[in-house]
């Protein structure tokens, strides 16, 4: 079994889709190792988008996913499951995401994507114990 992060956004929260979301994952096959509802603070934005914190839009960004709850999961699944969710969220912009995808069905605004999943191994297994340290 493998594992990967994913978050559902406050965006996605306050539209009242993260019981979609989540589904989605679950048909797929995909199972529920965590979930929690829980805010994201500035400190733990500023430590999982490290990354970018150079980015223009960094400001909001931070801005953005703690503005509300979010929804933190932790999902398992077969080898490379980072990679499956990646494909069922679409790409960074929802404008230009696919249909059929989360981000292709549901969003038009980059800055408010709906999701994030990790992007290779490595990252899924800091971001897991970056947000659930006793994971
Ligand atoms: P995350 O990290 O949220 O899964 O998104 P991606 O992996 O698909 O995209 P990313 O790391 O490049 O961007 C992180 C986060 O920043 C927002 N963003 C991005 C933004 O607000 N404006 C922008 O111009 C870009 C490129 C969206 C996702």
């Amino acid at each position: 079994m493998d594992r990967t992060f994913v978050i559902v956004k406050p965006d996605a929260v306050e539209r009242g889709l993260a019981g979609e979301i989540l589904a989605r994952f679950e048909r797929k096959g995909l199972k529920l190792a965590a979930a929690e509802l829980r805010p994201i603070d500035a400190d733990l934005a500023g430590r999982h988008y490290a990354e970018h914190a150079e980015r223009p839009f960094f400001p909001e960004l931070v801005e953005f996913i703690t503005r509300s709850p979010s929804l933190l999961v932790v999902l398992e699944g077969p080898q490379d499951t980072w990679k499956v969710v990646r494909s069922m969220m679409g790409v960074t912009d929802p404008k230009e995401a696919a249909p059929g995808t989360i981000r292709g069905d549901f969003g038009t605004l980059v800055a408010e994507n709906l999701v994030h999943g990790s992007d290779g191994p490595e990252s899924a297994e800091r971001e897991i114990h970056l947000f659930f340290p006793h994971l």
